[in-house]
């Protein structure tokens, strides 16, 4: 996490100071300054300086836009371009985005405020920017040729409204939106409650990101946009493990994670360790009567859930996509099962006639997790990350929900690997074990078949070599 004095210098603000005073009158007339961000870091929360005050989120391997105030509006300034995103580390992709990256910076406001946003357009075909999910007038939605005339290459165009409606959105374009969010373009919005709102809690934390997958083949560099399903790397806010960050919490702290889904799948997002509650869709807050504790809700496409817990269990508690796909990177498809499979001799017979051929997963995919080989130029390897006890063996949607009972309020820096008490970790018995029972009437139950098959049919698994989704 990079500290406050270095994210206003990014921002190019001395002390942290956007309010309407610290803008001459020139400026004031023109454009709000675009602030581009480089770092793929977790940026602190942005409190507000101007406006009402609010509870600022923490957007995972994001920022917060700057504003300005110009007589009672709040200005922002986004910018669509072509930007370099680290997905990982050592892991470039060439992606579209926002003022420097993918996803682009988290827009936060207050419900009441009127809010102007400028967009200039730097990609080179024309886009616009849908408000998804925000009470607006019907001119300001963001479809090209319904709403408005798309934005030209090199144009700017305004964007003004009041944030109705307390909540958390999304924005994307609505112009040739395949390519466009197949390559990145999307962002967060919350809008904070301007009163104390019985269905709105106070929390000490409030993390949101962004799910987006992409199909960049391994070695190169730019998504492919035609994908509808197979795509390869799935990501929280344009990262993947293992350089999505930690989720940083205070023992006891309630904590809030806003999550929406611009993928073409749904995510089941399981939380380890902890039970939560759904309080909020981008419909806005859930009635309180419609929340139930789960640990794992499933967040459809186009959609956002926003889920609310107390941590009070310390540890580092897994936190991912529990489609096990998900969890995986830039995996080579339709490979055959072949464990159980002995290779031994075969890959050096290979070898002879194609020097770079290796086996895959005689043992499972885990043996692939630091395997040794040599990858291609511009990608990560398939599933990675060194925990204390080795492997994690995980890539793609995971990170680690890390609970400290002295994790200092507000501080979001990672606290490193959790210290077990002695005797609270699962480890190897090494007794006397017997023989395993076997239950006497295996199969006793079914009903006796009338013809009996001559040989008794064993199934093997096996995936078939094409598969359309996952
Ligand atoms: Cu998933």
């Amino acid at each position: 996490m990079t500290s406050r004095r270095e994210f206003f210098k990014f921002a190019g603000i001395a002390g942290g100071a956007v309010a309407a005073s610290s803008v001459g009158r020139a400026a004031m007339a023109g454009l709000p300054e675009p602030v581009i961000q480089t770092s793929a870091q977790t940026m602190p929360p942005w409190v507000p300086n101007t406006g009402r005050p609010y509870n600022p989120v923490v957007t995972l391997n994001g920022w917060t836009l700057p504003w300005r105030m110009n007589q009672g509006v709040k200005e922002f300034h986004l910018v669509a371009e072509p930007v370099v995103r680290e997905m990982a580390p050592g892991f470039k992709a060439h992606l579209w985005g926002y003022n420097g990256q993918s996803p682009g910076p988290t827009i936060e406001v207050v419900e009441g405020d009127r809010v102007r946003i400028f967009v200039t357009n730097k990609l080179p075909e024309p886009t616009t920017v849908h408000w998804h999910g925000q009470r607006i007038p019907n001119g300001m939605d963001g479809v090209a040729g319904l709403n408005q005339p798309a934005i030209s290459p090199g144009k700017t165009f305004v964007y003004e409204f009041v944030a109705r409606r307390p909540g958390t959105f999304m924005y994307h374009p609505h112009a040739d939106e395949m390519t466009q969010m197949a390559m990145g373009m999307m962002g967060f919005w919350v809008t904070h409650p301007k009163a104390k709102n019985p269905l709105i809690d106070e929390v000490q934390r409030d993390f949101c990101f962004l799910l987006s997958a992409y199909d960049i083949d391994p070695g190169s560099y730019t998504p492919k946009i035609m994908t509808m399903l197979d795509f390869n790397l799935w990501s929280w806010n344009s990262r993947i493990f293992p350089g999505i960050d930690s989720l940083n919490v205070r023992l006891h702290d309630k904590v809030r994670i806003r999550i929406g889904n611009l993928t073409m799948t749904n995510h089941p997002i399981h939380l380890h360790g902890h039970e939560f509650l759904i309080t909020g869709t981008d419909g806005g807050p859930t009635p309180k009567s419609t929340r139930w504790y789960e640990v794992t809700t499933d967040v459809a496409v186009g959609q956002m859930r926003q889920i609310e817990f107390l941590a009070d269990e310390e540890g580092d508690w897994a936190f991912h996509c529990h489609k096990s796909h998900h969890t995986m990177n830039a995996m080579g498809h339709n490979l055959p099962t072949l464990i159980g499979v002995d290779h031994s001799g075969v890959a050096q017979k290979i070898n002879q006639l194609i020097p770079d051929y290796m086996v895959m997963g005689e043992r499972g995919m885990a043996d692939m997790t630091e395997m040794v080989m040599p990858l291609p130029d511009n990608t990560t390897a398939m599933m990675t990350g060194e925990g204390p006890f080795g492997s994690v063996e995980m890539g793609g949607m995971f990170s680690v929900l890390k609970v400290r009972k002295d994790q200092k309020p507000g501080d979001y820096k990672d606290p490193g690997w959790f210290k077990h008490p002695d005797g609270t970790v699962a480890h190897e018995y090494t007794g006397p074990l017997g023989e395993p029972a076997r239950f006497k009437a295996e199969g006793g139950q079914s009903m006796p078949r009338t013809q009996q098959p001559e040989a008794a049919t064993e199934v093997r698994v096996r995936k078939p070599g094409a598969h359309s989704s996952h």
